[in-house]
């Protein structure tokens, strides 16, 4: 599969349509809306977990690999949503969550109930002296291990308690893996995104010495490659799939590795090293405005070495488990349309294949909650208690950090009108609805004529069609101004200039454009001879002369 053609929309199925009332998102409710996904002109849907799951991470922590969420729908569902959105001219991609299973998974009861073969499963360790087998923090806050009486072991989580981590290096967990990849590519599946795949080779057991959390010991191991390989020979490269890892706390360099052709392992990888531009102290949980000169310096980093590499980069701003980039890079208040399209160029018009979220399209936000009883992520919760617990910050204060930095801020179910629940359901909806739906909703944009959603549509039609925007190399420019992200891409003499106002400003931009006409961009006539550009002003042009 050509990967540089492909354009990405994800869809967290809880919160997309239910059709049966019972306030979540089924696999039906998705069928019923692939004409407007077509219309948009996506490839692919990237569907997070749909399988069955106790839902303490929502999905992430899977109970069977192999079959539906009856909260979802039926296999049958599935299998319908395969072939229509097939007819359609776009694939499935399935989230596999291979690092760790539900502790409801049926291996892990038989691993608890003594099961040798099973016990292999995870990864158990006997405490140190009396305390835990090593000091790692779990992801999601409180220790990683877990000790079970019965074994007088723990088993090690490097997220939430319930969600044990397999062992990997046990020969038959992988062959069970590529079991599993088969079984849902014999179903037509065209894609996976594969959850937390850096972190399936654990190097070492020992503590993490002051001032780390002990990644080290589990992030980018030697094997990762090497199982991804066997996947890729024994599954993924014997059908027409694409690729996508998500790499945590990872290095341009491995990801480089990862996604190389030769390599045999992903077509690409996701890393979150811009989604970071805003951490003060590199800690989540703080607010600071996003440091604009540190994210074009990582766009940049990678965009260049992935280039040189050969490997390939999966775009995004948006995913469930960030809150909206419109919120946290624009501003929905004032420039909602301009900013929206300003970012949706930035990953539309770099080098690699762009992902959005649902509601992107639409320009949806942040969900500004007034209660902290609104949200509804297991991190969210850890997070509120340990603000108020270890940094004895207000309920006030912790309400405003939530409401910036809450994975539920990119969940919120998908808004189709300004009617009960936003048309979502007519139960109750598992997760509140952002306010902003009376005017921020798909039967409302679709009815303007300088829309978020057309928007989207040129710029997805531009990406499939454009050698120079799917291929082109990268040329850096203007790489220290204060407001403007700058860039050429270039393929057989070709050339497309892409420069974009980060701020609500007018912004002067250094640049000679006589000689370019614009292709498209968020305002809707251009002056090359202007000198500046408006707020949030972004600019796609082609060269046409010298
Ligand atoms: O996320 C991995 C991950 O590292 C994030 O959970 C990250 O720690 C967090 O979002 C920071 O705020 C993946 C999934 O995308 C996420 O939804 C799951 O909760 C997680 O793995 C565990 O499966």
């Amino acid at each position: 599969m050509d990967c540089s053609k492909q354009v990405v929309y994800q869809i967290y199925p809880k919160s997309f349509q239910d059709t049966t009332g019972n306030g979540l998102g089924d696999l039906k409710g998705i069928v019923s809306h692939l004409d407007y996904l077509q219309n948009l002109g996506i490839t692919m849907i990237w569907l997070n977990p749909i399988f069955p799951s106790p839902q303490k991470d929502n999905g992430y922590d899977v109970a069977d690999y192999k079959a539906i969420n009856p909260d979802y729908g039926t296999m049958e569902d599935f299998e319908e949503l395969v072939q229509e959105a097939g007819k359609r001219g776009i694939g499935i991609m399935l989230d596999m969550v291979f690092n760790h299973t539900s502790t409801e998974h049926e291996w892990f009861r038989k691993a608890l109930a003594g099961d040798e073969k099973y016990r292999n499963y995870y990864i158990w360790k006997k405490g140190k002296d009396g305390a835990l087998p090593t000091n790692w923090p779990s992801k999601f806050g409180g220790p990683s291990w877990e000790y079970v009486p019965e074994a007088d072991e723990y088993y090690l989580h490097l997220f939430d308690p319930t969600q044990a981590d397999l062992n990997l290096a046990n020969p038959d967990v992988r062959e069970e893996l590529a079991g599993i990849l088969n079984f849902w590519i014999e179903k037509g599946v065209k894609g996976f995104r594969f959850d937390v795949v850096n972190l399936i080779d654990k190097m070492a057991f020992e503590d993490a010495p002051e001032g780390s959390e002990g990644k080290e010991f589990y992030t980018d191991g030697p094997k990762v490659g090497e199982y991804l390989h066997q996947l890729y020979v024994e599954a993924l490269g014997k059908a027409d799939v694409m690729t996508v890892g998500e790499m945590s706390a990872t290095t341009v360099e491995k990801c480089a590795g990862y996604s190389k052709p030769e390599n045999e392992e992903l077509s690409m990888c996701f890393n979150f090293h811009h989604l970071k531009v805003d951490y003060k102290d590199k800690q989540k949980w703080t607010l600071m405005p996003f440091d604009f000169q540190e994210l074009k310096d990582l766009f940049f980093e990678w965009d260049l070495k992935m280039e040189e590499e050969g490997g390939w980069n999966a775009l995004f701003w948006n995913c469930h488990d960030q809150p909206r980039a419109l919120s946290r890079f624009g501003d929905p208040v004032n420039y909602p349309k301009e900013s929206a399209k300003m970012l949706a160029n930035v990953i539309f018009t770099r080098r690699g294949t762009p992902y959005f979220l649902y509601g992107d399209e639409i320009g949806m936000t942040n969900l500004n909650s007034t209660s902290i009883d609104d949200y509804a992520d297991v991190e969210s919760h850890n997070a509120a208690a340990m603000l108020k617990d270890e940094q004895k910050k207000s309920d006030e204060k912790i309400l405003v950090i939530l409401q910036a930095k809450s994975r539920d801020n990119g969940r919120t179910p998908m808004q189709w009108t300004n009617g009960v629940n936003g048309g979502f359901t007519t139960g109750k909806p598992w997760l509140r609805l952002n306010d902003n739906l009376e005017t921020v909703n798909v039967e409302a944009v679709l009815k303007e004529d300088d829309s978020i959603y057309d928007y989207y549509r040129k710029l997805i039609e531009l990406k499939k069609s454009n050698p120079v925007l799917q291929q082109g190399n990268t040329v850096p420019l203007l790489q220290n101004d204060p407001n403007i992200y700058a860039y050429r891409r270039q393929l057989d003499g070709e050339e497309i200039l892409c420069i974009h106002n980060f701020y609500g400003h007018q912004a002067p931009v250094d640049l000679d454009l006589a000689g370019y006409e614009r292709i498209l961009s968020n305002y809707d006539d251009f002056n090359p001879a202007a000198g500046f550009l408006r707020p949030y002003e972004s600019l796609i042009l082609k060269k046409t002369a010298d």
